[in-house]
Protein backbone atom coordinates (compact mmCIF):
# COMPACT_ATOMS: atom_id res chain seq x y z
CA UNK A 1 0.00 0.00 0.00
CA UNK A 2 2.69 2.20 0.88
CA UNK A 3 4.62 1.53 -2.30
CA UNK A 4 1.41 2.23 -4.08
CA UNK A 5 0.91 5.42 -2.46
CA UNK A 6 4.55 6.52 -3.40
CA UNK A 7 4.28 5.51 -6.39
CA UNK A 8 0.99 7.75 -7.03
CA UNK A 9 2.91 10.50 -5.58
CA UNK A 10 5.83 10.19 -8.15
CA UNK A 11 3.86 10.14 -11.12
CA UNK A 12 1.59 13.23 -9.87
CA UNK A 13 5.21 15.04 -8.98
CA UNK A 14 5.97 14.10 -13.04
CA UNK A 15 2.58 15.30 -14.33
CA UNK A 16 2.76 18.66 -11.72
CA UNK A 17 6.09 19.57 -13.53
CA UNK A 18 5.44 18.74 -16.96
CA UNK A 19 1.81 20.83 -16.85
CA UNK A 20 3.89 23.87 -15.52
CA UNK A 21 6.07 23.63 -18.12
CA UNK A 22 9.08 22.73 -16.35
CA UNK A 23 11.55 20.67 -18.91
CA UNK A 24 13.09 17.79 -18.25
CA UNK A 25 12.74 15.74 -15.47
CA UNK A 26 16.02 14.93 -13.31
CA UNK A 27 17.19 11.87 -11.43
CA UNK A 28 15.60 11.95 -8.47
CA UNK A 29 17.37 14.02 -5.43
CA UNK A 30 19.90 12.37 -3.28
CA UNK A 31 18.59 11.26 0.06
CA UNK A 32 20.80 12.56 2.71
CA UNK A 33 19.17 13.53 6.10
CA UNK A 34 16.04 14.02 7.17
CA UNK A 35 15.44 16.51 10.19
CA UNK A 36 11.75 15.66 11.60
CA UNK A 37 9.69 17.98 13.24
CA UNK A 38 9.14 17.35 16.46
CA UNK A 39 5.24 16.62 16.39
CA UNK A 40 2.30 18.48 14.03
CA UNK A 41 2.46 21.91 14.09
CA UNK A 42 -1.42 21.80 14.40
CA UNK A 43 -1.61 21.90 18.57
CA UNK A 44 -0.09 24.61 20.35
CA UNK A 45 1.94 23.38 22.89
CA UNK A 46 0.75 22.43 26.05
CA UNK A 47 3.16 24.75 27.90
CA UNK A 48 1.97 27.84 25.73
CA UNK A 49 -1.66 26.91 26.65
CA UNK A 50 -0.71 26.20 30.34
CA UNK A 51 1.04 29.85 30.92
CA UNK A 52 -0.43 33.04 31.39
CA UNK A 53 0.27 35.03 28.16
CA UNK A 54 -0.14 38.87 28.31
CA UNK A 55 1.50 39.36 25.25
CA UNK A 56 0.64 37.20 22.94
CA UNK A 57 -1.40 38.93 19.64
CA UNK A 58 -5.72 39.23 19.23
CA UNK A 59 -5.49 39.97 16.00
CA UNK A 60 -1.66 39.27 14.18
CA UNK A 61 -0.49 36.13 13.18
CA UNK A 62 1.99 34.26 14.90
CA UNK A 63 1.78 30.24 15.14
CA UNK A 64 0.76 28.78 18.46
CA UNK A 65 4.45 28.44 19.73
CA UNK A 66 8.31 28.46 19.04
CA UNK A 67 10.12 30.86 16.71
CA UNK A 68 8.73 32.33 13.77
CA UNK A 69 10.98 34.70 11.52
CA UNK A 70 10.43 35.94 7.94
CA UNK A 71 6.86 35.77 5.83
CA UNK A 72 7.89 33.61 3.09
CA UNK A 73 5.92 33.01 -0.33
CA UNK A 74 2.92 34.94 0.28
CA UNK A 75 0.11 34.42 -2.50
CA UNK A 76 -4.01 34.02 -3.09
CA UNK A 77 -5.06 31.40 -4.63
CA UNK A 78 -8.12 29.64 -5.27
CA UNK A 79 -9.92 31.16 -2.65
CA UNK A 80 -6.97 31.24 -0.27
CA UNK A 81 -4.50 33.34 0.68
CA UNK A 82 -1.02 31.41 2.02
CA UNK A 83 1.60 32.75 4.28
CA UNK A 84 4.46 30.53 4.38
CA UNK A 85 6.78 31.70 7.38
CA UNK A 86 10.32 30.03 8.70
CA UNK A 87 9.34 28.25 11.68
CA UNK A 88 11.39 26.44 14.33
CA UNK A 89 9.33 23.05 15.34
CA UNK A 90 11.47 22.42 18.25
CA UNK A 91 11.95 25.57 20.26
CA UNK A 92 11.67 29.59 20.55
CA UNK A 93 15.15 30.75 19.86
CA UNK A 94 16.01 30.56 15.54
CA UNK A 95 16.86 27.29 14.51
CA UNK A 96 16.05 23.83 12.39
CA UNK A 97 14.61 26.21 9.66
CA UNK A 98 11.02 24.79 8.00
CA UNK A 99 8.36 26.37 6.00
CA UNK A 100 5.42 26.99 8.22
CA UNK A 101 1.93 27.00 6.42
CA UNK A 102 -1.25 29.01 6.99
CA UNK A 103 -4.25 30.08 4.86
CA UNK A 104 -6.72 32.32 5.35
CA UNK A 105 -9.83 33.65 3.71
CA UNK A 106 -9.09 37.32 4.75
CA UNK A 107 -5.30 37.28 5.94
CA UNK A 108 -6.73 37.90 9.80
CA UNK A 109 -8.45 34.31 10.65
CA UNK A 110 -5.18 31.97 9.56
CA UNK A 111 -5.98 28.63 10.14
CA UNK A 112 -2.42 26.74 10.39
CA UNK A 113 -1.89 23.67 7.88
CA UNK A 114 1.22 20.97 7.82
CA UNK A 115 4.59 22.33 7.14
CA UNK A 116 5.16 23.10 3.40
CA UNK A 117 9.51 22.61 3.47
CA UNK A 118 11.04 21.01 5.86
CA UNK A 119 14.80 20.05 5.65
CA UNK A 120 14.76 16.44 4.44
CA UNK A 121 17.48 16.80 0.99
CA UNK A 122 21.35 17.36 1.18
CA UNK A 123 21.08 20.68 -0.37
CA UNK A 124 18.49 22.02 2.73
CA UNK A 125 19.89 19.56 5.62
CA UNK A 126 20.39 22.48 7.61
CA UNK A 127 17.13 24.33 6.96
CA UNK A 128 15.01 25.88 4.39
CA UNK A 129 15.17 29.55 4.29
CA UNK A 130 13.63 32.06 2.70
CA UNK A 131 12.05 32.56 -0.63
CA UNK A 132 8.69 33.22 -2.85
CA UNK A 133 6.20 32.29 -4.63
CA UNK A 134 5.55 32.63 -8.69
CA UNK A 135 3.00 31.58 -10.54
CA UNK A 136 4.04 29.58 -13.74
CA UNK A 137 0.55 29.33 -15.81
CA UNK A 138 -1.75 30.24 -12.69
CA UNK A 139 0.11 27.41 -10.64
CA UNK A 140 2.67 28.86 -8.33
CA UNK A 141 5.92 27.04 -7.41
CA UNK A 142 8.24 28.14 -4.25
CA UNK A 143 11.86 29.07 -4.58
CA UNK A 144 14.18 29.06 -1.44
CA UNK A 145 17.21 28.66 -0.51
CA UNK A 146 18.50 25.22 1.13
CA UNK A 147 21.36 25.89 3.86
CA UNK A 148 23.67 22.91 4.24
CA UNK A 149 26.99 22.19 5.17
CA UNK A 150 28.10 19.85 2.07
CA UNK A 151 30.63 21.44 0.29
CA UNK A 152 31.02 21.82 -3.36
CA UNK A 153 33.60 23.97 -3.52
CA UNK A 154 35.22 26.37 -1.04
CA UNK A 155 33.37 27.00 2.44
CA UNK A 156 32.03 25.01 4.80
CA UNK A 157 28.48 25.79 4.55
CA UNK A 158 26.31 27.14 1.69
CA UNK A 159 23.82 28.17 0.62
CA UNK A 160 21.97 27.10 -2.88
CA UNK A 161 18.51 27.72 -4.64
CA UNK A 162 15.77 24.99 -4.73
CA UNK A 163 12.39 24.86 -5.81
CA UNK A 164 8.90 23.14 -4.72
CA UNK A 165 6.07 22.08 -6.58
CA UNK A 166 2.45 21.38 -4.86
CA UNK A 167 1.73 18.09 -5.33
CA UNK A 168 -1.66 18.53 -6.45
CA UNK A 169 -2.76 21.90 -7.84
CA UNK A 170 -6.50 21.28 -7.66
CA UNK A 171 -6.24 21.63 -3.80
CA UNK A 172 -7.14 25.19 -3.02
CA UNK A 173 -4.83 24.93 0.38
CA UNK A 174 -1.65 23.64 -1.37
CA UNK A 175 -1.01 21.03 1.43
CA UNK A 176 1.81 19.12 -0.08
CA UNK A 177 4.75 20.37 -1.35
CA UNK A 178 7.59 18.48 -3.07
CA UNK A 179 11.37 19.15 -3.98
CA UNK A 180 12.46 19.09 -7.87
CA UNK A 181 14.81 16.32 -8.75
CA UNK A 182 16.55 19.31 -10.56
CA UNK A 183 17.67 21.12 -7.32
CA UNK A 184 19.61 22.91 -6.34
CA UNK A 185 18.89 25.00 -9.00
CA UNK A 186 21.72 27.50 -8.36
CA UNK A 187 24.76 27.67 -6.60
CA UNK A 188 26.79 30.95 -5.54
CA UNK A 189 28.27 32.59 -8.56
CA UNK A 190 32.19 32.94 -8.44
CA UNK A 191 33.22 35.75 -6.34
CA UNK A 192 30.74 35.55 -3.94
CA UNK A 193 30.87 33.96 -0.76
CA UNK A 194 28.54 31.01 -0.49
CA UNK A 195 27.14 31.98 2.99
CA UNK A 196 26.18 34.80 1.07
CA UNK A 197 24.24 33.99 -1.45
CA UNK A 198 19.99 33.86 -0.80
CA UNK A 199 16.46 34.49 -1.04
CA UNK A 200 14.91 34.29 -4.26
CA UNK A 201 12.85 36.69 -5.23
CA UNK A 202 9.17 36.25 -6.75
CA UNK A 203 10.12 35.74 -10.67
CA UNK A 204 8.69 38.50 -13.76
CA UNK A 205 8.61 37.62 -17.19
CA UNK A 206 10.31 39.71 -19.54
CA UNK A 207 8.93 40.85 -22.75
CA UNK A 208 11.59 38.39 -24.42
CA UNK A 209 9.30 35.38 -22.47
CA UNK A 210 12.16 34.77 -20.27
CA UNK A 211 11.62 34.82 -16.37
CA UNK A 212 13.69 36.75 -14.31
CA UNK A 213 14.33 36.66 -10.83
CA UNK A 214 16.94 38.18 -8.16
CA UNK A 215 18.70 36.68 -5.35
CA UNK A 216 20.31 38.40 -2.39
CA UNK A 217 24.49 38.63 -1.88
CA UNK A 218 27.34 40.50 -1.14
CA UNK A 219 30.69 41.58 -2.41
CA UNK A 220 33.11 42.94 0.16
CA UNK A 221 30.79 45.35 1.60
CA UNK A 222 28.79 46.07 -1.61
CA UNK A 223 24.73 44.68 -1.67
CA UNK A 224 23.95 43.04 -4.40
CA UNK A 225 20.81 41.64 -6.38
CA UNK A 226 21.96 39.12 -8.43
CA UNK A 227 19.76 38.64 -11.16
CA UNK A 228 19.21 35.12 -12.75
CA UNK A 229 17.25 34.70 -16.36
CA UNK A 230 15.13 31.25 -17.31
CA UNK A 231 13.11 30.51 -20.05
CA UNK A 232 11.95 27.16 -17.94
CA UNK A 233 12.10 28.66 -14.52
CA UNK A 234 14.69 25.49 -13.24
CA UNK A 235 17.58 26.20 -15.63
CA UNK A 236 18.58 29.64 -14.51
CA UNK A 237 21.91 31.77 -15.98
CA UNK A 238 23.02 34.56 -14.35
CA UNK A 239 23.04 38.22 -15.72
CA UNK A 240 26.52 39.59 -16.54
CA UNK A 241 25.27 42.77 -13.98
CA UNK A 242 23.54 42.54 -11.08
CA UNK A 243 19.84 44.08 -11.06
CA UNK A 244 21.36 46.84 -8.74
CA UNK A 245 24.14 46.95 -6.09
CA UNK A 246 24.80 49.72 -3.32
CA UNK A 247 28.39 50.06 -1.76
CA UNK A 248 28.93 49.70 1.96
CA UNK A 249 25.38 48.76 2.89
CA UNK A 250 26.68 44.63 3.16
CA UNK A 251 24.56 42.03 2.74
CA UNK A 252 21.11 41.95 1.45
CA UNK A 253 18.82 39.30 2.75
CA UNK A 254 15.07 39.21 1.12
CA UNK A 255 15.02 41.55 -1.74
CA UNK A 256 11.69 42.30 -2.98
CA UNK A 257 11.59 43.80 -6.48
CA UNK A 258 7.81 45.18 -8.01
CA UNK A 259 6.37 47.71 -9.94
CA UNK A 260 3.75 50.41 -8.78
CA UNK A 261 1.11 52.23 -11.13
CA UNK A 262 3.09 56.16 -10.80
CA UNK A 263 -0.28 57.23 -11.31
CA UNK A 264 -0.47 57.13 -7.14
CA UNK A 265 -3.65 55.10 -7.42
CA UNK A 266 -4.16 52.28 -4.95
CA UNK A 267 -4.65 49.40 -6.88
CA UNK A 268 -1.80 46.81 -7.06
CA UNK A 269 -0.38 45.61 -10.32
CA UNK A 270 1.25 41.96 -11.41
CA UNK A 271 5.12 41.63 -10.82
CA UNK A 272 5.66 41.00 -14.28
CA UNK A 273 4.13 44.31 -15.60
CA UNK A 274 6.05 47.07 -17.14
CA UNK A 275 5.66 50.41 -19.40
CA UNK A 276 6.09 53.96 -18.72
CA UNK A 277 2.61 54.12 -16.41
CA UNK A 278 4.90 51.97 -13.50
CA UNK A 279 7.94 52.87 -11.33
CA UNK A 280 9.81 50.14 -9.86
CA UNK A 281 10.32 49.42 -5.57
CA UNK A 282 13.25 47.44 -5.02
CA UNK A 283 13.42 46.77 -0.98
CA UNK A 284 16.47 45.40 0.35
CA UNK A 285 16.75 43.71 4.27
CA UNK A 286 20.23 45.06 5.66
CA UNK A 287 21.86 42.17 7.37
CA UNK A 288 24.04 44.54 9.14
CA UNK A 289 21.06 46.91 11.09
CA UNK A 290 18.03 44.42 10.51
CA UNK A 291 15.96 47.08 8.84
CA UNK A 292 14.24 47.15 5.65
CA UNK A 293 15.22 49.67 3.51
CA UNK A 294 13.19 50.55 -0.03
CA UNK A 295 14.13 52.90 -3.24
CA UNK A 296 11.82 53.74 -5.78
CA UNK A 297 13.05 54.57 -9.43
CA UNK A 298 12.70 53.30 -12.97
CA UNK A 299 13.36 49.46 -13.87
CA UNK A 300 14.96 49.47 -17.27
CA UNK A 301 14.43 46.83 -19.13
CA UNK A 302 16.58 47.10 -22.18
CA UNK A 303 19.68 46.34 -19.52
CA UNK A 304 17.73 44.97 -16.61
CA UNK A 305 19.05 47.37 -14.27
CA UNK A 306 17.14 49.52 -11.67
CA UNK A 307 18.14 53.19 -11.46
CA UNK A 308 16.80 55.11 -8.37
CA UNK A 309 14.73 57.83 -8.62
CA UNK A 310 16.68 59.69 -6.04
CA UNK A 311 20.43 58.86 -5.98
CA UNK A 312 20.34 59.81 -2.17
CA UNK A 313 17.52 57.72 -1.40
CA UNK A 314 18.79 54.67 -3.03
CA UNK A 315 18.51 51.50 -1.34
CA UNK A 316 20.00 50.86 1.95
CA UNK A 317 20.61 54.62 2.39
CA UNK A 318 16.97 56.04 2.55
CA UNK A 319 14.19 54.93 3.45
CA UNK A 320 12.61 52.53 5.41
CA UNK A 321 8.89 50.53 5.62
CA UNK A 322 9.57 50.70 8.91
CA UNK A 323 11.31 52.94 11.47
CA UNK A 324 10.90 50.28 14.38
CA UNK A 325 10.65 46.63 14.17
CA UNK A 326 10.07 45.16 11.00
CA UNK A 327 12.19 42.95 8.90
CA UNK A 328 12.66 40.68 5.85
CA UNK A 329 9.43 41.72 4.80
CA UNK A 330 8.07 40.85 1.48
CA UNK A 331 5.01 42.10 -1.03
CA UNK A 332 2.59 39.94 -3.37
CA UNK A 333 0.10 41.43 -6.11
CA UNK A 334 -3.66 40.32 -4.55
CA UNK A 335 -5.53 39.34 -7.84
CA UNK A 336 -8.40 39.13 -5.70
CA UNK A 337 -8.73 42.43 -4.83
CA UNK A 338 -6.49 44.49 -7.22
CA UNK A 339 -3.91 45.62 -4.67
CA UNK A 340 -0.47 45.17 -3.28
CA UNK A 341 -0.14 43.70 0.36
CA UNK A 342 3.31 43.47 2.36
CA UNK A 343 4.09 41.42 5.38
CA UNK A 344 6.81 41.63 7.01
CA UNK A 345 8.86 39.88 10.29
CA UNK A 346 8.04 41.97 14.19
CA UNK A 347 10.83 40.44 15.94
CA UNK A 348 10.93 40.29 19.63
CA UNK A 349 12.16 42.97 22.17
CA UNK A 350 12.60 41.13 24.96
CA UNK A 351 15.33 38.64 25.70
CA UNK A 352 15.61 35.33 24.64
CA UNK A 353 15.31 33.69 28.11
CA UNK A 354 11.96 35.35 27.96
CA UNK A 355 11.18 33.65 24.85
CA UNK A 356 11.76 30.48 25.97
CA UNK A 357 10.28 31.21 29.01
CA UNK A 358 6.78 32.17 27.04
CA UNK A 359 7.47 29.25 24.71
CA UNK A 360 7.05 31.26 21.56
CA UNK A 361 8.61 34.36 19.51
CA UNK A 362 7.98 36.92 16.63
CA UNK A 363 4.59 37.47 15.23
CA UNK A 364 3.88 38.95 11.88
CA UNK A 365 3.17 42.74 11.03
CA UNK A 366 -0.94 43.68 10.31
CA UNK A 367 -0.91 43.02 6.46
CA UNK A 368 -0.72 46.39 4.63
CA UNK A 369 -1.56 48.11 1.55
CA UNK A 370 1.36 49.58 -0.21
CA UNK A 371 0.86 52.09 -2.76
CA UNK A 372 2.92 55.39 -4.56
CA UNK A 373 2.57 58.66 -2.76
CA UNK A 374 0.53 61.10 -4.92
CA UNK A 375 2.37 64.08 -3.15
CA UNK A 376 5.85 62.69 -3.43
CA UNK A 377 6.26 59.66 -5.41
CA UNK A 378 10.18 59.07 -4.12
CA UNK A 379 8.04 57.51 -1.31
CA UNK A 380 5.20 55.19 -0.82
CA UNK A 381 2.12 54.88 1.53
CA UNK A 382 0.90 52.14 3.92
CA UNK A 383 -1.93 51.20 6.09
CA UNK A 384 -3.49 48.67 7.45
CA UNK A 385 -5.55 46.34 5.10
CA UNK A 386 -9.47 47.52 4.78
CA UNK A 387 -10.40 43.48 6.23
CA UNK A 388 -9.42 44.68 9.77
CA UNK A 389 -12.94 46.08 9.58
CA UNK A 390 -14.47 42.90 10.50
CA UNK A 391 -12.68 42.62 14.29
CA UNK A 392 -14.64 46.15 15.40
CA UNK A 393 -16.29 45.51 18.30
CA UNK A 394 -17.26 48.27 20.49
CA UNK A 395 -16.41 51.80 18.88
CA UNK A 396 -14.90 54.60 21.73
CA UNK A 397 -14.56 57.95 20.50
CA UNK A 398 -13.28 61.71 21.66
CA UNK A 399 -15.07 64.20 20.02
CA UNK A 400 -13.15 68.17 19.47
CA UNK A 401 -11.43 69.20 22.62
CA UNK A 402 -8.90 71.57 23.32
CA UNK A 403 -5.48 70.11 24.50
CA UNK A 404 -3.73 72.18 26.63
CA UNK A 405 -0.35 71.41 28.47
CA UNK A 406 -0.51 68.95 31.00
CA UNK A 407 -3.20 66.57 32.50
CA UNK A 408 -3.76 63.63 29.95
CA UNK A 409 -7.43 62.72 28.64
CA UNK A 410 -8.27 59.46 29.09
CA UNK A 411 -10.24 57.36 26.38
CA UNK A 412 -12.76 54.90 27.71
CA UNK A 413 -12.23 51.21 26.67
CA UNK A 414 -12.89 47.88 28.14
CA UNK A 415 -10.02 46.28 26.91
CA UNK A 416 -7.35 49.17 25.71
CA UNK A 417 -4.53 46.04 24.76
CA UNK A 418 -6.66 45.21 21.36
CA UNK A 419 -7.41 48.44 19.97
CA UNK A 420 -7.72 50.06 16.19
CA UNK A 421 -6.80 53.97 17.31
CA UNK A 422 -7.27 56.73 15.01
CA UNK A 423 -6.87 60.47 16.16
CA UNK A 424 -6.65 63.85 14.02
CA UNK A 425 -5.23 66.67 15.57
CA UNK A 426 -5.26 70.16 13.99
CA UNK A 427 -1.81 72.09 12.89
CA UNK A 428 -1.66 75.05 15.10
CA UNK A 429 0.40 77.77 14.08
CA UNK A 430 3.48 76.73 12.54
CA UNK A 431 5.53 80.03 13.73
CA UNK A 432 5.79 78.70 17.14
CA UNK A 433 7.75 75.96 16.70
CA UNK A 434 10.79 74.89 18.12
CA UNK A 435 14.06 75.97 15.83
CA UNK A 436 16.21 72.01 15.19
CA UNK A 437 17.11 70.41 12.30
CA UNK A 438 15.90 67.05 12.12
CA UNK A 439 17.17 64.48 9.63
CA UNK A 440 17.05 60.46 9.21
CA UNK A 441 20.30 59.98 11.46
CA UNK A 442 18.73 62.27 14.34
CA UNK A 443 15.04 61.17 14.33
CA UNK A 444 15.61 58.39 16.51
CA UNK A 445 17.85 60.55 19.37
CA UNK A 446 15.57 63.70 19.34
CA UNK A 447 13.21 60.99 19.85
CA UNK A 448 14.70 60.47 23.21
CA UNK A 449 15.54 63.77 24.44
CA UNK A 450 11.70 65.22 22.70
CA UNK A 451 10.28 62.92 25.07
CA UNK A 452 6.79 62.29 25.76
CA UNK A 453 6.78 63.48 29.41
CA UNK A 454 9.32 66.51 28.71
CA UNK A 455 7.58 69.67 27.51
CA UNK A 456 8.14 71.51 24.63
CA UNK A 457 6.24 74.29 22.13
CA UNK A 458 4.40 72.96 19.55
CA UNK A 459 4.37 69.12 21.08
CA UNK A 460 4.95 66.36 21.99
CA UNK A 461 1.26 65.74 21.68
CA UNK A 462 -0.25 62.44 20.71
CA UNK A 463 -1.16 59.13 22.45
CA UNK A 464 -0.20 57.44 25.40
CA UNK A 465 -0.91 53.86 24.91
CA UNK A 466 -0.88 49.88 26.75
CA UNK A 467 -0.76 52.72 29.61
CA UNK A 468 -1.17 51.88 33.60
CA UNK A 469 -3.64 53.75 35.38
CA UNK A 470 -0.81 55.76 36.72
CA UNK A 471 0.81 55.85 33.83
CA UNK A 472 4.29 54.62 35.41
CA UNK A 473 4.13 52.21 32.06
CA UNK A 474 2.94 53.77 28.94
CA UNK A 475 4.11 53.60 25.46
CA UNK A 476 4.01 56.98 23.83
CA UNK A 477 3.50 57.76 20.14
CA UNK A 478 3.46 61.29 19.39
CA UNK A 479 4.40 64.24 17.11
CA UNK A 480 6.87 67.12 17.77
CA UNK A 481 6.71 69.97 14.75
CA UNK A 482 10.09 71.42 14.47
CA UNK A 483 11.03 74.33 12.64
CA UNK A 484 14.37 74.77 10.28
CA UNK A 485 14.45 78.19 10.70
CA UNK A 486 14.48 78.71 6.49
CA UNK A 487 10.51 78.65 6.39
CA UNK A 488 10.10 74.46 6.54
CA UNK A 489 8.84 72.59 8.91
CA UNK A 490 8.78 68.84 10.19
CA UNK A 491 7.20 66.68 12.07
CA UNK A 492 9.34 64.53 14.71
CA UNK A 493 7.27 61.33 14.84
CA UNK A 494 7.89 58.83 17.43
CA UNK A 495 7.22 55.69 19.47
CA UNK A 496 8.95 55.84 22.81
CA UNK A 497 9.07 52.78 24.88
CA UNK A 498 11.54 53.71 27.44
CA UNK A 499 8.36 53.49 29.85
CA UNK A 500 6.80 50.84 28.18
CA UNK A 501 7.80 48.25 31.25
CA UNK A 502 8.65 48.18 34.61
CA UNK A 503 10.53 45.50 33.67
CA UNK A 504 14.35 47.00 32.89
CA UNK A 505 14.65 43.64 30.61
CA UNK A 506 13.49 44.63 27.24
CA UNK A 507 14.98 46.80 24.88
CA UNK A 508 13.49 50.41 25.11
CA UNK A 509 14.54 52.16 21.82
CA UNK A 510 12.60 55.65 21.52
CA UNK A 511 12.04 54.96 18.06
CA UNK A 512 11.48 57.73 15.12
CA UNK A 513 11.50 59.67 12.14
CA UNK A 514 9.99 62.47 10.54
CA UNK A 515 7.78 64.14 7.96
CA UNK A 516 7.41 67.30 5.99
CA UNK A 517 4.84 69.46 6.76
CA UNK A 518 4.09 71.60 4.35
CA UNK A 519 2.37 75.17 5.13
CA UNK A 520 -1.17 74.07 3.19
CA UNK A 521 -1.37 70.98 5.99
CA UNK A 522 -4.21 71.66 8.71
CA UNK A 523 -4.23 67.68 10.53
CA UNK A 524 -1.63 65.69 12.04
CA UNK A 525 -3.06 62.57 12.17
CA UNK A 526 -2.08 59.33 13.83
CA UNK A 527 -3.08 55.48 13.23
CA UNK A 528 -2.04 53.20 15.73
CA UNK A 529 -2.95 49.47 16.19
CA UNK A 530 -2.58 48.05 19.92
CA UNK A 531 -2.45 44.40 20.43
CA UNK A 532 -1.05 43.28 23.67
CA UNK A 533 2.70 43.73 22.93
CA UNK A 534 2.40 45.11 19.30
CA UNK A 535 1.84 48.82 18.65
CA UNK A 536 1.81 49.92 14.81
CA UNK A 537 1.69 53.04 14.16
CA UNK A 538 1.02 54.89 10.83
CA UNK A 539 1.31 58.56 10.53
CA UNK A 540 -0.21 61.52 8.33
CA UNK A 541 -1.84 58.74 6.39
CA UNK A 542 1.09 56.20 6.22
CA UNK A 543 4.10 57.91 5.06
CA UNK A 544 5.94 56.73 8.55
CA UNK A 545 5.12 53.77 10.07
CA UNK A 546 6.80 52.36 13.30
CA UNK A 547 6.46 49.59 14.90
CA UNK A 548 7.19 48.87 18.76
CA UNK A 549 7.14 45.45 20.65
CA UNK A 550 6.41 46.08 24.41
CA UNK A 551 6.19 44.58 27.67
CA UNK A 552 4.25 45.71 30.25
CA UNK A 553 3.76 44.31 33.64
CA UNK A 554 0.78 46.62 34.78
CA UNK A 555 -1.25 47.78 31.56
CA UNK A 556 -1.76 44.26 30.34
CA UNK A 557 -5.52 43.16 29.16
CA UNK A 558 -8.48 44.79 30.24
CA UNK A 559 -5.96 46.87 32.67
CA UNK A 560 -4.36 49.13 30.19
CA UNK A 561 -5.42 52.27 29.39
CA UNK A 562 -5.33 54.86 26.48
CA UNK A 563 -4.84 58.44 27.01
CA UNK A 564 -4.49 61.75 24.78
CA UNK A 565 -1.76 64.18 25.64
CA UNK A 566 0.01 67.57 24.81
CA UNK A 567 3.26 68.34 26.74
CA UNK A 568 3.41 71.68 24.52
CA UNK A 569 2.43 74.70 25.84
CA UNK A 570 0.93 75.91 22.32
CA UNK A 571 -2.79 74.16 22.77
CA UNK A 572 -3.75 71.80 20.32
CA UNK A 573 -6.60 71.26 18.84
CA UNK A 574 -7.93 67.29 19.13
CA UNK A 575 -10.28 67.02 16.18
CA UNK A 576 -11.34 63.45 16.26
CA UNK A 577 -10.86 59.89 18.28
CA UNK A 578 -12.11 56.77 17.61
CA UNK A 579 -11.03 53.62 19.46
CA UNK A 580 -12.00 50.49 18.02
CA UNK A 581 -12.44 47.62 20.08
CA UNK A 582 -10.99 44.43 18.73
CA UNK A 583 -12.14 41.04 18.66
CA UNK A 584 -9.70 38.43 18.79
CA UNK A 585 -8.98 35.60 16.34
CA UNK A 586 -8.57 32.48 17.19
CA UNK A 587 -5.49 31.00 15.01
CA UNK A 588 -5.79 27.03 15.22
CA UNK A 589 -5.69 24.12 12.81
CA UNK A 590 -7.48 24.47 9.47
N1 LIG B 1 16.18 34.74 7.52
C1 LIG B 1 16.31 33.55 6.73
C2 LIG B 1 17.28 33.87 5.66
C3 LIG B 1 17.17 35.35 5.55
C4 LIG B 1 17.02 35.78 6.97
C5 LIG B 1 16.77 32.43 7.62
C6 LIG B 1 16.39 37.12 7.14
O1 LIG B 1 16.93 33.23 4.44
O2 LIG B 1 18.28 35.91 4.90
O3 LIG B 1 15.82 32.14 8.60
O4 LIG B 1 15.81 37.28 8.38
Amino acid sequence: MAMLLLCCRALMVALALLMLGVAELGSASHHVRFLAPSGSQLSASAAVAALPQPYRASFHFQPPDNWMNDPNGPMFYKGYYHLFYQWNPYAAVWGNITWGHAVSTDMIRWHILDLALLPDQWYDQYGCWSGSATFLNGKPVLLYTGWSNVSFSRDNQVQMQAMAIAVNYSDPLLRQWTKIPQNPILTAPDGINSTKFRDPTTGWLGKDDKWRMIVGAKRKHRGLAILYRSSDFVQWEKAKHPLHSVARTGMWECPDFYPMLASASRNGIDTSVTGPHVKHVLKVSLDDTKHDYYAVGTYVTGNDSFIPTNAKLDAGLGLRYDYGKYYASKTFFDDNKGRRILLGWVNESSIESADIAKNWSSMQGFPRIVWLDAENSERILQWPIDEIKSLYKQKNTLESMRLDIGPVVKVKTTNGAQLDIEVDFALPELKQAEKLEVNASSAQQLCSERASSRSGLVGPFGLLVLASEDQSEQTAVFFYIVSDGRGSWNALVCSDQSRSSLSTDPDKTAYGSFIPVFGNETTMSLRVLVDHSIVETFAQGGKVCITSRVYPTKAINEEAQVYVFNNGSVPIQLKKLTAWEMETVDIGPF
